[in-house]
């Protein structure tokens, strides 16, 4: 019995064409959509960690101004998406409520970047995850998370009330709705692989 040789970059290769894994974060405060983005978009089952919020929870869940939610994410969720057939991307959502706040830096290990969900309705809600990810040294780009109802935000303000970079993509989506997750990934992709490139 010889020893079991290391794996190869060819030994994930398929058809011919290899293929780049990408791990990218999806996060954002309680309740912005993340489980429903993963959920919508992921070509595989979606693992999710969902919990139902009970009344005992009520003093420790971040209630306020969600209504008609009854479950919250209580270790992450996982996604898989083929957006071309050299690159593979593997979603992690995190937990939302800041409760479970120091699973975010094992899960922020080996990400090529973030896609921050933001509600612009709660943006002071969306500082510390932004912070956060700022922390772990991470690009990103924001998805604005367009609630029925909810006014249009001249993307200038949006940019000047969470102070990001020229160069930090904004794009609107509802993360119900598979193409409109897709194009919000695949805008945060180009710009994280044009950075890397
Ligand atoms: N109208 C609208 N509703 C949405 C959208 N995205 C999510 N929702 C709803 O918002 C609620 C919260 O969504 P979740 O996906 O559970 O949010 P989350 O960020 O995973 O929540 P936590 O894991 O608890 O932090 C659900 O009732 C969704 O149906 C959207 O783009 N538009
Ligand atoms: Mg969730």
């Amino acid at each position: 019995m010889g020893e079991r040789p290391a794996l190869q970059t060819r030994d994930y290769v398929s058809g011919g064409a290899s293929q780049t894994a990408v791990k990218i974060l999806v996060v954002g405060h309680f309740a912005v959509g993340k489980t429903t983005f993963i959920g919508s978009i992921s070509e595989i089952e979606p693992l999710s960690t969902e919990e139902t919020m009970t009344r005992a929870g009520q003093d420790v869940d971040d209630l306020k101004g969600v209504r008609g939610k009854t479950t919250t994410t209580v270790a992450m969720d996982f996604g898989r998406l083929t957006i071309s057939d050299r690159v593979v991307l593997y979603l992690f959502g995190t937990p939302g409520q800041v409760r479970f706040v120091q699973m975010w830096e094992d899960m922020a290990r080996g990400a090529l970047g973030a896609l921050v969900l933001v509600d612009p309705e709660r943006l002071a809600d969306s500082f510390a995850v932004i912070d956060l990810i700022e922390q772990y040294g991470l690009d990103y780009a924001i998805a604005v998370n367009t609630f029925d109802g909810n006014p249009e935000r001249a993307e200038e303000s949006l940019r000047e009330a969470l102070d990001l970079l020229d160069d930090t993509p904004v794009v609107t989506c509802d993360a119900r709705d598979e193409r409109s997750s897709a194009a919000a990934l695949t805008t945060l992709v180009s710009y994280l692989l044009a950075r890397v490139g």
